[in-house]
């Protein structure tokens, strides 16, 4: 059984301090090993995986479990399995970080994962999205970039983080890196939303597919040469949440497995021959990354070379123009980058050749495009994986802005900034409040972060799905806001919307992927028999839109439909039995 599975057949959530597990105070990470060094050990001479032995070596260690606070708690009766589930020492705020171990037998050195692990990882992300506020995937450094660009690719509308680490050393030796890499993604996926595929190394987070591992030898192995990290973990945690890429989430998350293995990497010389280029552009190759000189640059002496390209790319195959060096994009400056185009490659702008290989077997495992389709879409911005082509906004550009500067008397960027970010969350409420998605769009144009919540955690998502204006949630829903995020009352703007009834907002947010916390569904029987008690059929039937299951006992053990029956409440017996019957009712 999961573990939500047992929590909600064996509820035991409250703790000895009044508190609820699955509360705003709790966050629950899944920690998908895969392999790598982190979990290694020596045989012989040489490190290989080990399995079996990773969570109980953790469980020794005072700074990656307290189990005091699990017993105390009972806390493994709450999350399951005993085993696999430990909890961080108490963080800032009194936040904790619950997290359960998944681990894959056999454990991969990564340099043997293939493109069906990569599957494996996505399914498994989509088949527990629900039940968990984070992922952290341990993986080996070795092709560590890779899995992080294809994963990005795979998951759509996703709301929550899905974070990448592993060591260059085995976490039991005395000197590791492990330790600190484990330990910071957990608190970046449990304790922020940053709705990315990311990969977290020496103490900074970075977009997963703008990464590189660059240093075999060093424990600051990777780097993200065109992309500032989301966030350093100094003696603070900084988020640089304006580089946070921000997905539309109007849809629910998803993950597409689905990928095409005849793509290719190939990087020129000088002196590469025809004979080897042809043999390589020939079929079943679809897609092909180029790694040329320079800003995107190849001998435009060499008719031999670039007739093998023109007479791929005629055929259909998808040459890519990616640059060699390690920072920088690939542009039209020199004749010797123009033949290439010529010769019908596409510009790989800065995107790494691990990200450029995974976008195209992506794209071109997508069934029912067209080639015009593919090559569009190779050219977009899909995951923040290139420069973004947007004008950077100029905070100066905003009248409102202007204005309280100007009389403050502050004229420098910084302060700016401050200001504006001082001033979104007060103003994003009040315009959610009222329904003014005008007054949003403004305050969006000033470069303001619209997820961001007031002092009481509260987002302009939340304000909008209680007060059940419609435009504004779908707005906000378009731009990318936060769905999951929880105010300090734990509340969600689902649970917002199902507390306040508004029916059409329940709908929307469920479509865009939101759903009921553990704790509100382990809770939901005593609140579905209080309104079967009173026949209140609305609020049945939108506890059940928002995907509480009907049949949850209560407190004492009694259901809903027990209560209506018992009470009388005939059409709320129909109602529950007609839910049961078709899922849900509109
Ligand atoms: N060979 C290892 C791997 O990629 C390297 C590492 O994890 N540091 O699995």
């Amino acid at each position: 059984m999961t573990a939500l599975g047992q929590a909600l057949s064996n509820p035991k959530p409250i703790m000895p301090n009044g508190t609820m597990h699955g509360s705003r105070n709790e966050v629950s990470v899944l920690v998908i090993n895969t392999g790598g060094t982190i979990g290694m050990k020596s045989h012989g001479d040489v490190l290989e995986p080990e399995e079996n032995v990773f969570v109980e070596g953790l469980r020794k260690l005072t700074t990656f479990h307290d189990e005091r606070y699990a017993e105390e708690t009972c806390m493994y009766d709450f999350y399951g399995n005993r085993d696999k589930t430990l909890v961080l020492p108490v963080y800032k705020d009194n936040k904790r970080v619950v997290y359960t171990f998944l681990e894959y037998s056999p454990l991969l050195d990564s340099s043997n994962m293939t493109t069906e692990d990569w599957a494996k990882i996505g399914k498994d992300i989509e088949k527990n999205y629900e039940g968990y506020d984070g992922f952290v995937i341990l993986h080996g450094t070795d092709t560590m970039a890779y899995t992080a660009s294809a994963l990005s690719f795979m998951c759509d509308h996703l709301g929550k983080p899905v974070i990448l680490t592993g060591s260059q050393v085995p976490i039991y030796e005395i000197r590791t890196d492990g330790r600190d890499n484990l330990q910071g993604a957990l608190l970046l996926a449990g304790l922020f939303h940053i709705p990315e595929v990311c990969l977290y190394f020496r103490n900074k987070l970075y977009r997963g597919n703008r990464v590189t591992k660059v240093d075999a030898g060093s424990f600051d192995a990777f780097t993200s040469p065109n992309l500032s990290p989301l966030a350093n973990l100094d003696v603070d945690i900084t988020i640089n949440w304006d580089t946070v890429w921000i997905a539309n989430r109007s849809n629910k998350f998803a993950v597409n497995t689905e990928l095409n293995r005849n793509v290719g990497l190939l990087r020129l010389f000088p002196g590469i021959t025809a004979a080897t280029v042809r043999s390589f552009l020939q079929l079943p190759m679809e897609g092909v990354v180029l790694e040329t000189y320079g800003t995107g640059n190849a001998p435009d002496n060499r008719p031999d070379l670039l007739a093998e390209m023109k007479k791929a790319t005629d055929r259909g195959v998808i040459i890519i123009n990616t640059t060699q060096c390690l920072r920088g994009t690939v542009s039209k400056v020199y004749a010797t980058g123009e033949v290439l185009y010529k010769a019908g490659l596409l510009p790989g702008m800065d995107m790494t050749p691990e990200a450029v290989l995974s976008k195209l077997s992506h794209v071109l495992a997508i069934e029912g495009l067209d080639l015009q389709t593919k090559k569009k879409m190779m050219a977009e911005n899909l995951r923040g994986e290139m420069m973004a082509d947007l004008a950077k906004l100029n905070l100066r550009d905003s009248r409102f802005i202007q204005v309280i500067a100007k009389s403050l008397s502050i004229s420098c960027g910084e302060e700016l900034v401050a200001i504006r970010d001082a001033l979104t969350p007060p103003l994003a409420c009040a315009a959610a409040k009222i329904g003014d998605v005008e007054a949003l769009k403004s305050i969006q144009e000033m470069g303001s972060n619209l997820s961001v919540g007031d002092y009481d955690g509260r987002t302009p998502l939340h304000i909008a799905a209680s007060e059940g204006h419609l435009k504004v949630v779908q707005y906000l829903l378009d731009q990318g806001s936060t769905i999951h995020s929880r105010d300090r009352y734990g509340d969600t703007p689902l649970s917002n919307a199902v507390r306040f009834r508004r029916k059409d907002i329940v709908m929307v947010l469920r479509k865009g992927g939101a759903h009921l916390s553990r704790e509100q569904l382990a809770v939901s029987g005593t609140e579905l028999c209080s309104l079967a008690a009173n026949g209140d059929l609305d609020g049945l039937r939108i506890w059940n839109l928002a995907g509480a299951d009907l049949t949850t006992p209560g407190y004492d053990g009694q259901t809903a439909l027990s209560v209506a029956t018992g009470a009388g409440k005939l059409e709320a017996v129909a109602l529950i039995n007609e839910c049961q019957g078709s899922g849900q009712v509109g």
